[in-house]
């Protein structure tokens, strides 16, 4: 339950903003209540203007793998913004960061830093279109690439959540060219380049979802999108925005062992900063201007501060961190799991390193038709629960819950208690 300075926000911000929030997911209204305003954040928690606190398992999406406002990041921001804010013109840290990006993922030989996951992927796309001078794409249902007009089909996140998986807006003409398939169904994906490989320029995916909750690849299928393109002269997307040095220092790629031909990030890789980057191929990106005719621009792009931020944050992705976060991870999970199944209540966990959700439903996810059967009424009620008892969790069914290096046994074991007082209310 909203506290009462949350609500009194609430009411203004409604009076001016859609929804009173700046991005539909933070609105609670899928859980039926209303959005607590936070006052700031330190490590693992959460602090609402009234002084409540709160165990953080959105972690503001991703972004926040080492804990709210870590010293060695705050630090790097607060000397960069001391030299400006913003220049225009390029900087050695934009230099220093395109080669530690280059260092965690190989495959990106070449990048271009932007302010969101939205104009990452929505980059990668044009430049695979321009690099192929065909225009369908493939994306998969339930998989959620930020908000350009022929990404909003069959889309997750919030889509899912208001259960509008496409947006109005988006003109019928742009839609045509987003081909859909079921995530982790070889065969269609099989049958859709038999039919149409020729006219396709990209295929983009999430190697493991978040946006319809945690959904891991099925084995073969994110190497079956990389060979299929490879054969039919497509381009092969990650879309490791919310993946991208979460499950690994490299990502899913780096967790699995694949190569695409192009990657988008964002998140973690600006660590809480506008910062994301897509890159692959030299010469896919070489045809990005000013070298080639594909155009693409930003007043922010590789801003300074934000990229102060990202190296900071990279400088801690350390291979204990990601032991920890696996560690934190499996307790969570088997926690969460036995206390769904002591209450009887039908539900399913799934998890990759630090990335997990609780379905409330019957078996494995692996597609957005089985997670569109998951009782989102149930989960509601749960999610409740566990606001009331300190833990912020991401209010839809529909999105991934993530952990933090600054999380500790006792904030998991807290989780699990919350969980199934909450399943059993
Ligand atoms: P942004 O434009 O929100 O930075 O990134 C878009 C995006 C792209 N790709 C993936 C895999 C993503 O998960 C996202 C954004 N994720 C959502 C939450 N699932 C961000 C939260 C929000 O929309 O406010």
């Amino acid at each position: 339950m909203a506290d009462l300075q949350s609500k009194a926000l609430f009411e203004r911000a409604r009076a001016l903003i859609p929804g009173g929030v700046n991005s539909p997911v933070r609105a609670f209204r899928a859980v039926g209540g209303e959005p607590i305003f936070i006052a700031r954040a330190k490590g693992a928690r959460l602090f609402d203007v009234s002084g409540g606190e709160y165990v953080d398992f959105v972690g503001s999406w991703g972004p926040a793998i080492l804990g709210h406002a870590h010293p060695d990041v705050v630090r790097a921001v607060q000397e960069a913004a001391e030299r400006g804010l913003s220049y225009g013109a390029p900087t050695a840290g934009e230099v220093t960061f395109a080669e530690a990006v280059r260092s965690l993922y190989p495959s990106i030989h070449k990048m271009r830093c932007v302010s969101s996951g939205t104009e990452a992927t929505m980059s990668a796309i044009r430049a695979a279109r321009g690099f192929t001078k065909r225009d369908y794409i493939v994306k998969f249902e339930g998989c959620y690439h930020g908000h350009a007009d022929h990404l909003l089909v069959k889309a997750g996140s919030g889509l899912a959540t208001f259960g509008v998986p496409d947006s109005a807006g988006v003109p019928e003409g742009t839609a045509r060219t987003t081909l859909t398939l079921p995530y982790n169904d070889i065969p269609a994906l099989e049958a859709l380049f038999a039919a149409r490989g020729a006219e396709i320029a990209a295929a983009i995916v999430e190697p493991v979802v978040g946006n319809m909750g945690c959904v891991p690849p099925a084995p073969g299928f994110l190497a079956a999108i990389i060979d299929l393109c490879k054969k039919h002269g497509a381009i092969s997307i990650f879309d490791e925005v919310m993946t991208g040095s979460r499950l690994a220092r490299g990502g899913a790629q780096e967790l699995y062992g694949l190569v695409p031909d192009m990657t988008a990030l964002g998140k973690i890789i600006g660590g809480g900063m506008p910062l994301a980057a897509y890159g692959g191929r030299e010469e896919i990106m070489n045809c990005v201007a000013p070298l080639g005719p594909v155009y693409q621009a930003g007043t922010l792009s590789g801003n300074p501060v934000a990229v102060s931020a990202g190296l900071a944050t990279i400088a801690h992705l350390t291979p204990d961190l990601y032991a920890r976060l696996e560690s934190l991870g499996a307790r969570l999970e088997s926690g969460l799991r036995e206390g769904a199944k002591a209450a009887g209540v039908p539900a399913t966990v799934q998890r990759v390193g630090s990335m997990i959700t609780l379905f409330f439903r019957d078996g494995a996810v692996r597609s957005w038709d089985d997670a569109a059967t998951s009782d989102t009424k149930r989960f509601g009620t749960w999610h409740m629960g566990m606001i009331a008892r300190g833990i912020y969790w991401p209010p839809s069914q529909f999105e991934a819950a993530f952990l933090s290096g600054a999380h500790t046994e006792a904030d998991i074991d807290r989780a699990v208690k919350a969980s199934n007082e909450s399943l059993a209310a």
